[in-house]
């Protein structure tokens, strides 16, 4: 297989703290596994803005979108980093990201590794079964909420024209200053991201051998998006007998994400519910340095860790990189199935066996699961046992 091209954007704060622990992990497997990568990597986000003006060089989402077969975000955002509209610095790479090159499902799984404390069952991990907590949870990445903050990024990332405001004039019964946002959802955005999630849960019921159900989340009893988005889920269920599906409200939701997260296997959400649960899901597996993330679309793929910049630890090789390195996990497992590449499949399987052995064994931690290893320790260990269980493949 030729080498895949892969672009780095480490971005703010903490993310190239963690993108560098990602790249010790792809590096060991350069060496001393089956897979190779040309990689570029680009500085970008809220903290390049305030130093150069720009939220990332000229040319560099052509090179995204042209020249990378994976993208890798760290983190983007900044404290004061906005542009003169008000938008945040740094938007343009991974909102604009996601919107220009059509990344439209947000997968973000939660697995509880064993070894890793349940954040709300904590005192009584040595009761809890971590198998309670494993699914996906897919995120509509492109409409909703998000839609005009999307297409502002997607725009300037493009350097094209902007799209003519929508403009309304009054908004009855509201008096003095008024801000407000469109929710779009779309039958075309919301089929695609509904699809993905079947397909994604008959892969897991092979894979886990264990039928996957699939659980709508919306407010289809309040707005009129939602229940678009619920009609279309009815309609691919309705092609779908074979899979199990549940339909719930986005507030219900929360309570039983956190009192029954065995219930849930692949869940579909619109963009806004998507972002918010996955953070409050995110407890479940040990909190957000746990959270990795893909935005898959049909040409494009981007990963990333759930997580933010987080300026409070910036800079202090504090911060939890496992989100990230799983992040890469994801990455070889995506990069394996749409190039039909084994060889990418074995490195995702081999990567997911050296973070559960290293949570498992009680390998070192940060502080946020309760241990006092850095950034890097963390980084290196479990490219060391990736290093140790490829030797072992090869010898
Ligand atoms: N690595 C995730 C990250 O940098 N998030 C910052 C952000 O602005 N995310 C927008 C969103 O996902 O809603």
């Amino acid at each position: 297989m030729a080498a895949y091209r892969l672009t780095l954007l480490p971005g703010d704060g903490t993310g190239p703290e963690v993108i560098e622990e990602a790249k010790k992990v792809i590096s060991a497997f350069e060496e001393f596994g089956p897979i190779s990568f040309e990689t570029t990597e680009i500085p970008c986000g809220g903290q390049h803005y305030l130093e150069t003006g720009e939220e990332w060089p000229l040319g560099s989402f052509e090179h995204c979108r042209d020249n990378s077969d994976a993208i890798v975000v760290g983190a983007v955002g900044w404290p004061g980093a906005s542009l003169p509209n008000g938008d945040v610095a740094g938007g343009q790479v991974l909102l604009g990201l996601r919107s220009a090159l059509d990344l439209y499902a947000n997968v973000r799984p939660v697995k509880l590794y064993q070894g890793v404390n349940h954040k709300v069952h904590g005192s009584f991990s040595d009761v809890w079964d971590h198998s309670l907590v494993d699914m996906v949870l897919i995120r509509e990445n492109t409409e909703g909420l998000y839609h005009s903050l999307l297409r502002r990024s997607a725009m300037s990332a493009q350097g094209g024209e902007k799209d003519s405001p929508i403009v309304i004039e009054k908004f009855p019964g509201l008096e003095g200053e008024v801000e407000w946002d469109a929710r779009p959802i779309s039958r075309m955005g919301s089929e695609r991201v509904i699809r993905f999630a079947f397909e994604l849960a008959k892969r897991r019921s092979t894979r886990q051998k264990s039928p996957q159900k699939v659980t709508c989340v919306d407010k289809s009893n309040v707005t009129r998006g939602c229940r678009l988005f619920r009609k279309v889920f009815r309609e691919v269920s309705a092609e779908n007998p074979e899979i199990e599906t549940n339909e719930a409200y986005i507030d219900a939701f929360s309570m039983w994400l956190v009192r029954n997260p065995e219930d849930l296997d692949v869940v579909v959400l619109p963009n806004m519910f998507g972002d918010i649960a996955t953070d409050l899901a995110s407890v479940l597996q040990g909190g957000m340095g746990m959270a990795a993330s893909a935005n898959i679309g049909d040409n494009h793929m981007l990963f990333e860790p759930v997580h933010g910049s987080s300026p409070k630890y910036a800079g202090k090789n504090m911060v939890n990189p496992i989100a990230a390195i799983s992040s890469i996990q994801l990455m070889f497992e995506t990069l394996g199935a749409r190039h039909d590449d084994d060889d990418a499949i074995l490195c995702a399987e081999v990567l997911e066996g050296a973070i559960s052995s290293h949570l498992s064994s009680n390998g070192q931690v940060t502080y946020d699961l309760g241990g006092k290893a850095s950034t890097s320790d963390v980084g290196e260990a479990i490219a060391t046992r990736c290093v140790e269980a490829l030797s072992s493949m090869s010898s």
